[in-house]
């Protein structure tokens, strides 16, 4: 018998569900064609039972009302851009700014959106009182499990992922030398899942990185720490392929290489999809990276569990990429100005089982 692929999250209750068809049959007595929510990322994103996310700034988040209504249209999960970050949360020791935190989480409630959380462990975004405070090995453990029980803990619930530790590796495959791996070695990995599964059983605890969707060194080596954790009994249940792009250059065996750690049971999700293009960008170059857009969604949700997509922001208003890399950007699906960009369309596609 043929059954239906299980749901990644809960549909909304039956009786929200029926609300809103009521409401709607009244307040919206024609819907306007072609701008029904089933056509929307998010509209195809719930059909299939997966999500689309977009990574979101504090700034926009507060002051860009077109930003808004975009991101609350068109995705179903969202990632806070910076405000989870340890420099971000704990600026001085022991006190804590959760304002920005709060307000993004606060915001995907109201919005039926999940949330994922990054990151728990990374190298950089540290505050300076933790990178220069001479620690010792074990005042260091101490502090990283405090800040995870900590933040894990207050979003107990409402945060259906988090990416537990953040680019662990070097492009060659032996581990970063972070203060993490430098002064506790790699058992810190292990420890940091231990201990968040411990502050929130329900939440999905991933390892994060770039540059590991194609099946190379970093991947290779990534693959067998993840195998090794999962034979130990650690609670690993994902790997995020950040899947920061240059257009083009969409990696051949992105797919085949996600299919392996799927085949591990465990899920995979593109975390931070961003595709730039050189700029002035051509209209050639915004067709290609249309096509990547679609090629590097359906690299994932093609393969059997895939959680979702999240792209590194909405617009290239507020993109990393200019700041970072001379002489690219255009790198999201909307203008400056919010008009859906050809990659809209592509990703669009690569979202809708249909297209
Ligand atoms: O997009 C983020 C940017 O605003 C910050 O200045 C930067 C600081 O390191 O981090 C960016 O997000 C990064 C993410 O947290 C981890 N993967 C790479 C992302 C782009 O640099």
């Amino acid at each position: 018998m043929h059954r239906r692929r299980r749901r990644l999250f809960r549909p909304l209750p039956l009786a929200t569900a029926a609300a809103l068809v009521a409401v709607a049959a009244v307040a919206v007595p024609q819907l306007t064609p072609g701008a029904s929510a089933a056509t929307t990322l998010r509209g195809y994103a719930d059909g299939r039972g997966v999500r689309i996310g977009a990574a979101v700034g504090d700034t926009p988040l507060t002051s860009d009302s077109s930003y808004v209504s975009v991101l609350d249209r068109e995705f179903n999960s969202v990632t806070a851009e910076n405000a989870m970050k340890w420099d971000a949360l704990e600026p001085s020791r022991g006190t804590y700014n959760w304002a920005a935190a709060d307000r993004l989480v606060n915001h995907a409630v109201a919005h039926d959106q999940g949330v994922r959380g990054h990151t728990l462990v990374w190298y950089s975004q540290l505050p300076s009182w933790l990178k220069n405070g001479n620690f010792s090995a074990s005042q260091l453990n101490t502090l990283l499990k405090k800040h995870i029980d900590t933040t894990v803990g207050r979003y107990r619930g409402k945060v259906y992922a988090w990416d537990v530790v953040n680019e662990a590796f070097n492009e060659d495959g032996s581990m970063r030398g972070s203060l993490w791996q430098t002064e506790l070695g790699t058992g810190y990995i292990a420890n940091a899942l231990r201990w968040a599964h411990a502050a929130d059983p329900a939440a999905k605890l991933y390892i994060n990185d770039y540059n590991i969707e194609a099946d190379n060194a970093k991947s290779d080596a990534l693959y067998a720490l993840a195998r090794q954790l999962l034979a130990q009994g650690v609670p690993l249940h994902g790997i995020g392929f950040q899947s920061h792009f240059v257009v083009g250059q969409v990696p051949a065996s992105m797919k085949a290489n996600l299919k392996r750690f799927s085949d591990l049971g465990l899920e995979v999700s593109v975390t931070e999809l961003d595709i730039r293009v050189p700029l002035p960008a051509s209209a050639a170059e915004l067709a290609r990276q249309s096509a990547d857009y679609k090629l590097a969604s359906e690299n994932c949700l093609g393969v059997k569990r895939c959680a979702g997509v999240t792209v590194w922001g909405v617009s290239d208003t507020y993109s990393w990429v200019p700041g970072t890399f001379a002489g690219y950007g255009a790198a999201l699906p909307y203008t400056e100005h919010y008009a859906a960009k050809p990659a809209y369309t592509g990703l669009s596609n690569g979202v809708n089982p249909k297209a």
